[in-house]
This record gives C-alpha cells, sequence and structure tokens, in this order.
C-alpha cells in the first residue's frame, strides 16, 4: 500500500481483499448489550447506522467461553450467536457498509463466574491482572477485581488455536462477516503471551521474544489458513498498560511481530498508539510507530497500515500524511452514526454519554441524531 500526502480521508482504499469506500474506521467498542453472548436485533440498527464509515470493526467477540471476561458481550461459538451476527452483517450490508468481527480471548482479564464451570480463567502463567471487569449485577454494571488464573498447560495451546480457526471460518461462512480482526490488543490472551509481565513460561511459549511471540504467530496463520489472509486483520498495542500490560522492551518485540506477520498477506495492521483510550504517549514507554511500520513494510508487508487513538479529524489527516492507509476511531464513532458525513463538512459532533457506554437499551446506543437533511 502505497500512501502519498495528498490522500484524503474519504479516498477509497484496498485492504487485502476489502474494498473500502473511504479511509474512516470504525474502532472496535464493547458495549455490553448482548446478554447470553447473543447480539440482540438492536445490535443490528446500531451497526448499520454507522455504516458509511469505510469499515465497521464489530466490538470484541469472544470465541470460546473461556474466552469470555465481561457480562454480556457477544461470542462466535454458539448458533444463536451466529444468528445474532448475521443479522447485524445482513443490515450492514444492506446499506453498503463493510464489516469485520473481532476475535476474543480475554485471558485472565475473567471472573470465575464467567467461565466454564465457575473455574479460574486462563493465562500463560498463573498471575494475576492488577485489573478489573465487567459484571452486570440487576442490570448495573460492576467493576469487580479479575480472578487468579491458571497456566495454560502446552498441550492445551492447539486447541485455543483451533478456537479462533473455527471461529473465523464461522464469521465469514455463517455469520457472513467481510472478515476478521485477530485482538492481539490491550492486555487479552495474546498479549499476555508477547509481554514479559504476564508471560513467565519456561517452554516454547516463553522466555525469548520468538517464543513469546508463537502463539499469536500461530494463531493469525491458522485464521488466514482458514480464511484467507486478505480477509484478516490483527490490532495490536505495543505500550498500552491497559489491563495490566507490560513489557521491559517493547521495541524489538513488536518490530519481530510485525516482520513475521509481514509473510502472512494481511488486510490490514492496526495499532493502538499510546495508552488506550488515554494518552497517545505512555510515561516511561517511548515507542518508535514509523520504526514500526518501516519493519513491517521491509520484511514484505502490503496490508493497509491502520492507526487508532484519540483522534480528531487534523490528527486523523495528519497520520494519513505520514503514511497511514487507514485511520480509526472509536469515541467519536458511539455518539455519532454519521461521523463520516460530519468529518466531510466539519460539522459539529454530538457528546457521547460515558454512562451508557457499557450495558443498557437503546437509550445512548441506537438514539444519537444525525445531521438534519437541509
Ligand atoms: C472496554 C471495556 C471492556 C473491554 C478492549 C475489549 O479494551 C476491550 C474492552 C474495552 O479491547
Amino acid at each position: 500500500m502505497t500512501s502519498s500526502s495528498n490522500i484524503s480521508l474519504f479516498d477509497p482504499v484496498q485492504a487485502g481483499d476489502l474494498h473500502l469506500a473511504n479511509r474512516v474506521v470504525m474502532a472496535p467498542l464493547t458495549r455490553n448489550r448482548s446478554p447470553n453472548a447473543v447480539p440482540p436485533p438492536i445490535a443490528a440498527t446500531y451497526y448499520a447506522q454507522r455504516a458509511t464509515a469505510g469499515l465497521l470493526i464489530s466490538e470484541a467477540t469472544a470465541i470460546s467461553q473461556q474466552g469470555q471476561g465481561y457480562s454480556d458481550v457477544p461470542g462466535l461459538y454458539g448458533t444463536e450467536q451466529l444468528d445474532g451476527w448475521k443479522r447485524v452483517t445482513t443490515e450492514v450490508h444492506a446499506a453498503g457498509g463493510k464489516i469485520v468481527v473481532q476475535l476474543w480471548h480475554v485471558g485472565r482479564v475473567s471472573h470465575t463466574d464467567l467461565q466454564p464451570d465457575n473455574g479460574a480463567p486462563v493465562a500463560p502463567s498463573a498471575i494475576t491482572a492488577k485489573t478489573q471487569t465487567v459484571l452486570i449485577k440487576n442490570g448495573k454494571p460492576e467493576f469487580v477485581d479479575t480472578s487468579t488464573p491458571r497456566a495454560l498447560r502446552a498441550d492445551e495451546l492447539p486447541g485455543i488455536v483451533h478456537s479462533y480457526e473455527v471461529a473465523a471460518r464461522n464469521a465469514v461462512e455463517t455469520a457472513g462477516f467481510d472478515g476478521v480482526e485477530i485482538h492481539g490488543a490491550n492486555g487479552y490472551l495474546l498479549d499476555q503471551f508477547l509481554r514479559s509481565n504476564s508471560n513467565h513460561r519456561e517452554d516454547d511459549y516463553g522466555g525469548s521474544i520468538e517464543n513469546r511471540a508463537r502463539l499469536l504467530l500461530e494463531v493469525t496463520r491458522a485464521v488466514t489458513g482458514a480464511i484467507g489472509g486478505g480477509k484478516t486483520g490483527i490490532r495490536l498495542s505495543p505500550v498500552t498498560p491497559a489491563n495490566d500490560a507490560f513489557d521491559a522492551d517493547p521495541q524489538p518485540l513488536f518490530d519481530h511481530v510485525v516482520r513475521q506477520l509481514a509473510t502472512l498477506n494481511l488486510a490490514y495492521i492496526h495499532i493502538i498508539e499510546g495508552a488506550t483510550g488515554g494518552a497517545r504517549e505512555v510515561d516511561g514507554s517511548p515507542f518508535d510507530y514509523p520504526a514500526l511500520k518501516a519493519a513491517y513494510r521491509e520484511a514484505g508487508g502490503k496490508g493497509a497500515w491502520m492507526v487508532n487513538n484519540g483522534l480528531d479529524k487534523v490528527l486523523a489527516e495528519k497520520a494519513l500524511a505520514n503514511g497511514a492507509d487507514l485511520v480509526a476511531f472509536g469515541r467519536p464513532f458511539i455518539g455519532n452514526p454519521d461521523l463520516v458525513e460530519r468529518l466531510r463538512t466539519d460539522a459539529p459532533l454530538n457528546k457521547d454519554d460515558k454512562t451508557t457506554w457499557y450495558g443498557g437499551s437503546e437509550h445512548g446506543y441506537t438514539d444519537y441524531p444525525t445531521l438534519k437533511k437541509a
């Protein structure tokens, strides 16, 4: 993907197999409105309202019950869940949009209440994440500490890789998604394997950078084998402290990861710059994003380069001028279903209401106003 400084947010772009009408992407946004892990009919309305984005990335969606870490987040491992998603993709496509599903395994960021047989969540090592998860109790979100995980045995890892592969195939063949995004960010399972603070393993999946990256790369190879690299993206967050993620030396780690990903013909690489949903610079964790992108391109990576975190129109245009191919907006899409049109016309943005981010009804979900047509 080549870029030049005169590319606009509103120009089309090819990302692998995905032909996108513009470069404005809706970032994945957890909304906790899927009781029993089934996306409700109103989710179809919510996503279809936002279908003018060049690409919609679904909220994080669990690939298995073991991969669940929050109340009322959707899954992709049961018939009703797939049917619920099929409603979403049908309405998005009818509205002219494209949508991929974000494949999620939370690893240790979970609670025994959500796990099969109320067992311990799983992780690379039995180290509790210093973070909280959301349980919905009597309709109200409640933040609770995550449970102490157990370390996965090496012989369990092929099963986890297989769950990603099955979820990816079902996503495309049954639920009608245009592709998938592997959630490799924000301190969840694959990121827990990558990082030195959560991965203390002494087998082939711990220790060296090559070993810590092994599971993420096995998962990505399995997914691309199932649905094709051109329908596969991946999200990474090199220095986010989200969910107690920390690595002592992130630059060589993530440079290695993207060099390896370069061989898989992915549709896109999605990078969260800085702290997820927070500062674009993280104190004590400098990171050279241009070097990361250069490592990917030098290794032959041709996927679209997507950047995210705290962007407005000015920063997004600057990102394109600096060689990004796609820009992802999160919170602005909560309050502005017609964000693309608002950016195009420099219209003011609705403010999103934080109290309705997680859980609840259509209020704060499908009832944000669009611009009045003249
Ligand atoms: C906010 C609340 C719960 C989950 C992420 C999937 O950070 C999430 C998430 C965000 O990637």
